[in-house]
């Protein structure tokens, strides 16, 4: 299934270096550095505007994971975005949109707050930018929890390694959630992984991505961050990813989610997301 044109927004800064966003969850689809596809998106993807797209950049908002209010991981990755700034040259040279998404009745039925999130996606020469603000609009304070939840290109998850963890708490959701603390200097993955580390550094790097290079995350004000690969089992029980993906894909996803963002009325939260290659 492919995505129709008429949702996507092409951000091209030229020398085959690309960014593709679906209106859908202001979904960061594709992110072409230099020719080399950076951002992982399942071939099972469904973009029927209604379900979450497996893979890419899913913005999650106002919860992250299950939420007893409304759908897994909030209404904003599976909500229709709009964009207020069409791709356009930055004075730097870099390439830059916008995008916005605001309460309406149906969010409002399950989350009866008003919100303002503004989505700044800037494609530099060797990096992509992404900067997320949530504004209350409403009278009265509102907690939330927030996450952008890249998923990255792999060549083999087996090699792949990912530092900034070392000596932090990790809710670890494949063991009921409990806590741990993480020993090693780097991460590896070698099987179902979903954790939540907690209060980490704000820069990681994802070691043997693509032909053995690193790619770089930098963030600020998204003090946690989730590591996640299904593994083959739990792929394979996805009709949208499937047992043959896992090998290439892993989440590193920046997030404020170990405990609520509490956001006084007419205050802004923002937050932001680097990745360099
Ligand atoms: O970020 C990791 C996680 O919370 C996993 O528990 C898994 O559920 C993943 O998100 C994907 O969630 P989704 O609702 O997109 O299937």
């Amino acid at each position: 299934m492919s995505p129709n044109p008429k949702d996507l927004l092409v951000l091209d800064r030229g020398h085959n270096t690309t960014c593709t966003i679906h209106l859908h969850g202001a979904t960061v689809l594709s992110w072409i550095l230099k020719g080399e596809e950076k951002i992982f998106l399942s071939p099972k993807a469904v973009f029927d505007n209604k379900k979450a797209i497996r893979g890419g950049i899913p913005v999650v908002f106002p919860c992250f994971g299950p939420w007893e209010l409304g759908p897994a991981h909030g209404f904003a990755r599976i909500s229709r975005w709009e964009v207020i700034q069409e791709p356009k040259k930055t004075e730097a040279g870099d390439i830059r949109a916008i995008l916005v998404l605001t309460d309406s009745e149906s969010s409002r039925k399950l989350w009866n707050y008003s919100f303002r999130l503004t989505y700044t996606v800037t494609l530099a020469e060797n990096s992509l930018v992404t900067d997320f603000s949530v504004t209350n609009k409403s009278s009265e304070s509102f907690d939330f929890t927030c996450l952008l939840h890249t998923y990255f290109r792999v060549d083999d998850i087996n090699t792949v390694s990912v530092s900034g963890l070392k000596g932090l708490k990790y809710a670890d959701k494949v063991r009921d959630g409990n806590l741990f603390s993480e020993d090693r200097e780097v991460v590896t993955i070698r099987e179902n992984v979903d954790r939540v580390y907690i209060a980490t550094e704000n820069t990681h790097l994802i070691s043997n991505t693509l032909d053995g290079k690193t790619l770089t995350i930098s963030k600020s004000n998204f003090p946690d961050t989730v590591v996640w690969n299904p593994w083959k089992a739990k792929a394979a029980a996805m009709p949208d990813l499937g047992e043959e993906s896992y090998p290439n894909m892993v989440c590193v996803e920046a997030g404020h989610v170990s405990s609520p963002v509490n956001l006084s009325a007419g205050a802004t939260y923002n937050a932001s997301q680097t990745l360099q290659a």
